[in-house]
């Protein structure tokens, strides 16, 4: 079997994806997510110029010895733009893989370790009042797992506020907005959400939270002993995590469990944080990490040291994304949770699949292969337009993490 052509489609229903298709000399197709929120056109030319020419005429059953090619070959390793063209080959080819052996890829994968996938759903409001009738909302779907994101007092634009609770797209228009930001009037705020969600929903409920890289160290340790009462099941990347050691002082300040990754691209970027066990779960996922082959490393070493999965699941992770995910999901050993943050309909239109929503958890796909592809004609029918991720500063102006 050889490569015959390989198709990178760049479309926007209602937000920005691209999307590989490798097609075979047979006809087997594979598809693979390459999308990167607010840098999809870098991805799309490393795809272009970079890596189809050296696919076509190659084996698609020589998964590992491409990804080898890919990543070595490159000189330049590593880096979301790289690793999430990397990931988009790999999880074509494992699509394909699946559709010649006939089975779902994570029957490739070892099998089922669990029955479905437990998701966690995104309640989301200005207030404080209103965001109870969220979670309300998720838990009334069958969500055992919710993640709890307010306005903060005084502030505008926070993180994970969005006008439509149900799609949260960060990416605007082609200038980055800008949100100012206050650590001091966030620190005070947070745990009256948390006293308040716990008090109204009992201890059964999975509650979590996105800091979103805000924090210094001694700072997200205060955040986690003042949520402490209310058994978060992780307060998520409480700090940048370039400083991987950064993470001891917040470890031995508080037993809030913490999860990091959905920026990292490889096994490099959380190597120390799992060996030392500086963090609870790793959020690592198939578009930005190297893809199904790579992110199966993250995992089995995140599973030697009690760390568990938690992938990033947002609206600007594709259908082929979250479809390729639950493969990994299902098969792997230490599985933590996966975030589902609902696509739209136009959304689910290009990428037809056949993972299903039941009682707050994914099914993966029973079809050979990964069980979504792209309608390259609905495709074709929203062009892309630019839309870049906000930044954020503080009062005085200082350019601060989003
Ligand atoms: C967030 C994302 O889902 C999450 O946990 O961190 O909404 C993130 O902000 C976006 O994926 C960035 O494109
Ligand atoms: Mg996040």
């Amino acid at each position: 079997m050889r490569i015959a052509d390989a198709r990178v489609i760049v479309t926007s229903p209602g937000r920005n994806f691209v999307t590989l298709k490798i097609v075979t000399a047979d006809g087997v197709t594979g598809v693979g997510d390459a999308t990167l929120n607010g840098r999809e056109l870098a991805v799309a030319a490393y795809l272009t110029e970079h890596v189809v020419p050296l696919l076509i005429g190659r084996d698609p059953a020589r998964i590992e010895d491409t990804w080898q090619l890919l990543y070595k070959g490159a000189y330049w390793r590593r880096g979301p733009v790289t690793m999430s063209a990397i990931a988009a080959v790999d999880t074509a080819l494992w699509d394909i893989k699946g559709k010649v052996a006939g089975l779902p890829v994570y029957q490739l994968l070892g099998g089922r370790s669990r029955e479905a996938v437990t998701v966690y759903g995104h309640a989301n409001a200005e207030t404080v009042d209103d965001v109870l009738g969220e979670v309300a909302h998720y838990v009334d779907h069958g969500y055992r797992a919710v993640r709890v994101q307010t306005g903060v007092p005084g502030l505008t634009g926070v993180y994970g506020v969005s006008r439509d609770p149900r799609h949260y797209e960060p990416a605007g228009g082609a200038v980055p907005a800008e949100s100012v930001w206050s650590t001091p009037r966030y620190l005070e705020h947070t745990p009256r959400v948390f006293e308040k969600v716990r008090a109204e929903f009992g201890p059964d409920l999975m509650l979590l939270h996105d800091v979103h890289h805000r924090l210094t160290p001694i700072e997200a340790a205060r955040l986690g002993r003042s949520l402490e009462p209310y058994a978060l099941t992780w307060m998520e990347d409480p700090v940048p995590a370039e400083l991987q050691e950064g993470f001891r002082l917040i470890r031995s300040h508080t037993t809030t469990p913490i999860a990091v990754g959905e920026v990292f691209n490889s096994i490099w970027d959380c190597q120390q944080l799992i060996t030392e066990q500086l963090i609870d779960y790793v959020r690592t996922t198939v578009v930005h990490a190297g893809g199904i082959s790579h992110l199966r490393r993250i995992f089995d070493l995140a599973n030697l040291y009690h760390v568990r999965s938690g992938s990033h699941g947002a609206t600007d992770l594709s259908p082929v994304c979250l479809a390729a995910a639950l493969h990994v999901d299902v098969s792997i050993p230490n599985f933590g949770l996966q975030e589902y943050m609902a696509h739209t309909a136009e959304t689910d239109a290009v990428f037809p699949h056949t993972y299903r929503f039941a009682g707050g958890m994914l099914h993966p796909s029973e079809e050979p292969g990964l069980g979504v592809d792209i309608d390259e004609e609905a495709a074709a029918r929203y062009p892309y337009r630019a839309a870049a991720l906000p930044v954020n500063r503080l009062a005085d102006g200082t350019l601060h993490s989003w």
